[in-house]
């Protein structure tokens, strides 16, 4: 099978075109970057932390646990990355000292980027602003949790809570039991900014939200399609995965407008004589469509699956519904459409249809690239109909694979902290109330915004994340959380969203344990639905007033509720949580002995490895899936006379190199060879057809505002497509959602860039 020459050269190519950048991802930088920081006087407390029995705090991949920090699920050492380590690193610096609050007002602190807010160390004594104050000052515990008791009595309707998955399901559990229980149903999480497309979509088509592989399943796969991920960065263990399907002569197609060096080629640490130095090649088919036009891909990657004869007609006969109208749509379109949608050649299309159709089994893993788009829901369709048509789904080696984001984040959606609760769990917690539990929709993280924006919101608790930092239109974040009247931020470090995201009355900025520092085990879920149990630790902050989510949320409860429906305080001991969790959760029954054997274990009913779904009519669903129309404004209706030097473009946001979602480790990004944040990457042939120069200045305007000043990168981007850094991007776009799950298309936002 012929796969596309130019990958083999590729990465020297992007080396030779753009000669500041490393030929590879990965490699000694990671190395180097190890030794720094575990020989550094750091080093012991990290070393410890490594070897606490704790999961990952970085990403859903999900290494750590019992069997010591080194080990996937699969009981594979060497499986830490770097990534980790930049994670702890951050967790046990020295407290904020308490200078900073005291001496530094509200103006001064709103002047820190990210990465200065983060190195202020970690929180360690609650503190409060006051509506009128200049200053944060600490706050006694008496006094907050008086505060939070009068907040949430207010009408259910009228308060809400965000959260972010680094906390543990216990905590997540206990936090959507608080709400319901007082009537609300208002549960916005980070997902709705991230994988709800791929939650809404797969449950429809397979009955379950969740990926239906598993690690041990991913291993046996032959072909890999990866698309709109950057594993290399933000889930660097899967990495592993791909440089053994190709050392086994399997394929992996990667499909993304950037060429991210590390999907050319890898040099991980897990294989040091054959890969560290050398480096192991990624993708043997690199396609760059243009941004947002997946969905025009996938559906060409089907119709040329139908004229090469390689649909499983048998396969969808049995066990699928709705393929005919998914065929017939395949079909109807021309391959003008298609490819001048996608900007990907037939030919092309058509080599990454002969592997995907030759492969004996196929795993179809997919990210942001995918799912922060207007038709988010449509694209991950597209994916799971293109898996369904060549039997690619309901067999070891095959599925589907959404490539989770935070360490914990699906385990938050699983205890049910999301407006769209599961059916099982809204009767399981009837019966636990002993009524009917039939709630308004609720907000989810953008409906909350705006409700906050109207007005119609009165207190908020966080727990942990940004959702200042995390949401588009920096402006809009900051008026609506500012018409809230209490804010209760739980978090282990400050950050943007503490000195930008403050409310109208009262903003509480509670310092929390970490995963490794709870007083009680908790236990976490990574994206290949395993659980996994973290140990009881200490924290270095001794002298510290540090609160685990768990007894705060009890405490919390108890005050609000008494002991309805459940002893709170009781709950205080993890273990009740989780005998609750075992009787509510679908799938976690297995946690109800986890304390007793310490056996971290896989979701009941999550991984498909026979042809029967879990849908009613055990058959997989099928959706057809819309060409998008991908159009973008003109100067003119940016404002920008004709005459300006100017160039309208696609723009993806994203993550540098070294940053943690809205925290920023470290400003550049060498793999792309941008220098520091306020970079744009741009397409050479694009900036030099309108007269731009690398490391020009330009100004970027979207529909929000603009940042001026940023400095011109040449990279390879796909012509008319720019990459920029969220956080600091997030002020110049409000962006588009997918009015199916509420996720803004961060990769697909219009911009203006002009001197
Ligand atoms: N180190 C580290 N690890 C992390 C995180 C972190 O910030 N740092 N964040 C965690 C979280 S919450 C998440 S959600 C994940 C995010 O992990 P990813 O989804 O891998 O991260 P992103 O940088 O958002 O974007 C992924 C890729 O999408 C591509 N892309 C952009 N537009 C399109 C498009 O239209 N089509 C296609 N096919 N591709 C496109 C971009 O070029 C980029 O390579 O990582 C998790 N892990
Ligand atoms: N433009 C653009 N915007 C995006 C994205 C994008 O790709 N482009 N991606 C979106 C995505 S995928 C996501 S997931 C969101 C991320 O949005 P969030 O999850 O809201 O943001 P984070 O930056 O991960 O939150 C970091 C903070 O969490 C707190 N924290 C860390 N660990 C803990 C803990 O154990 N407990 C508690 N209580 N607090 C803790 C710390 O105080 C830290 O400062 O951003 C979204 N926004
Ligand atoms: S791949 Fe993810 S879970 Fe595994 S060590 Fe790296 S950051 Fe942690
Ligand atoms: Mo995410």
């Amino acid at each position: 099978m012929d796969t596309q020459p130019s990958i083999q050269s590729a990465a020297h190519e992007l080396n030779e075109t753009h000669g500041n950048t490393p030929e590879m991802g990965g490699g000694l930088p990671v190395i180097e970057y190890w030794a720094r920081h575990t020989l550094s006087p750091e080093g012991p407390k990290l070393w410890k932390t490594l070897f606490h029995k704790s999961a990952c705090l970085s990403c859903a991949w999900g290494t750590g646990g019992q069997k010591g920090g080194f080990t996937n699920e699969d009981g594979e050492v060497l499986q830490r990355c770097m990534k980790s380590v930049e994670a702890i690193s951050a967790e046990i610096q020295p407290p904020v000292p308490t200078q900073v609050f005291a001496d530094r007002s509200i103006a001064e602190l709103q002047q820190l980027s990210s990465l200065e807010a983060d190195r202020l160390g970690r929180l360690s004594f609650p503190v409060i602003l006051r509506a009128g104050q200049s200053h944060y000052e600490r706050i006694s515990w008496d006094e907050i949790y008086a505060i939070a008791t009068a907040a949430f009595h207010k009408p259910p309707e009228r308060i809400a809570s965000y959260s972010s998955g680094r906390g543990s399901n216990e905590a997540a559990f206990l936090l959507q039991l608080l709400l319901r229980t007082l009537g609300s149903n208002n549960l916005a999480d980070c997902s709705d900014l991230c994988h709800a497309p791929s939650t809404v979509g797969l449950k429809q088509m397979f009955g379950t939200g969740t990926s239906i592989v598993s690690l041990e399943s991913l291993k046996q796969a032959d072909c890999v399609v990866l698309a709109g991920s950057n594993a290399a960065y933000n889930h660097p263990r899967l990495m592993n995965e791909l440089i053994k399907l190709r050392e086994h002569g399997g394929h992996v197609i990667v499909i993304n407008p950037v060429q991210e060096i590390g999907l050319i080629k890898f040099a991980s640490p897990a294989f040091p004589a054959k890969s560290l130095l050398a480096g192991s090649e990624i993708a043997s088919l690199y396609l760059q469509p243009i941004p947002g036009s997946d969905v025009a891909l996938f559906v060409g990657i089907q119709k040329a699956l139908i004229e090469q004869g390689q649909v499983r007609q048998d396969f969808l006969e049995a066990h699928t519904e709705g393929w005919e109208a998914v065929l017939e749509q395949a079909r109807s379109h021309s391959w003008e459409a298609i490819t001048a949608t996608c900007g990907i050649s037939q030919a092309e299309i058509e080599t990454a249809a002969r592997i995907i159709g030759q492969s004996q089994r196929v795993v179809f893993a997919w990210a942001m690239g995918i799912t922060q788009q207007a038709n988010g829901v449509d694209n991950v369709y597209s994916i799971a109909n293109t898996a369904l048509i060549t039997g690619n789904a309901g067999r070891m080696g095959t599925g589907v694979m959404p490539v989770r984001g935070h360490s914990n984040v699906q385990g938050f959606g699983s205890m049910g902290v999301t407006v769209r609760l599961r059916q099982e769990i809204k009767q399981a917690l009837e019966q636990l109330l002993g009524r009917s539990l039939n709630l308004p929709k609720g907000y989810h993280t953008r409906d909350l915004i705006e409700a906050a924006e109207a007005g119609k919101v009165d207190s908020l608790i966080c727990v942990g994340g940004n959702l200042y930092g995390a949401n588009p239109d920096s402006e809009q974040a900051k008026r609506a959380l500012g018409n809230i009247d209490t804010i209760v931020y739980l978090s282990t470090k400050p950050n943007t969203g503490h000195f930008h995201g403050l409310a109208k009355t009262n903003t509480i900025i509670i310092p929390v344990l970490n995963r490794f520092e709870n007083p009680h085990k908790t236990t976490v879920e990574s994206g290949n639905n395993f659980v996994r149990l973290n140990d009881e630790g200490q924290t270095h902050l001794k002298q510290g007033e540090l609160i685990s989510e768990v007894e705060f949320l009890t405490e919390l409860a108890y005050r609000l509720l008494g002991d309805y429906p459940v002893d709170w305080r009781k709950l205080q001991d993890t273990r009740y949580v989780r005998q609750l969790i075992a009787k509510t959760i679908p799938g976690y029954e297995k946690i109800a002995t986890i304390d007793d054997t310490q056996e971290e274990f896989t979701i009941s009913g999550r991984i498909i490895t026979e042809p029967q779904f879990k849908t009613p009519s055990g058959k997989a669903m099928m959706f057809t899936t819309p060409l998008p129309i991908l159009t973008l404004p003109s100067p003119q209706e940016f404002g920008i006379p004709a005459s300006a030097t100017s160039l309208v473009l696609a723009l993806m946001t994203g993550r540098s190199y070294s940053q943690h979602n809205t925290v920023v480790y470290k400003i550049g990004d060498k793999y792309r060879g941008m220098p520091h944040r306020h970079c744009i990457l741009l397409n050479r042939t694009d900036a030099e057809k309108v007269g731009f120069q690398e490391h020009d200045r330009v100004t970027v305007q979207g529909d929000a505002g603009k940042l001026e000043h940023v400095e011109i990168i040449y990279g390879a981007v796909r012509s008319g497509s720019a990459l920029m850094f969220y956080p600091e991007v997030n002020v110049i776009f409000k962006a588009k959602a997918d009015p199916r799950c509420g996720t803004p298309a961060y990769k697909r936002v219009p911009i203006v860039v002009y001197s």
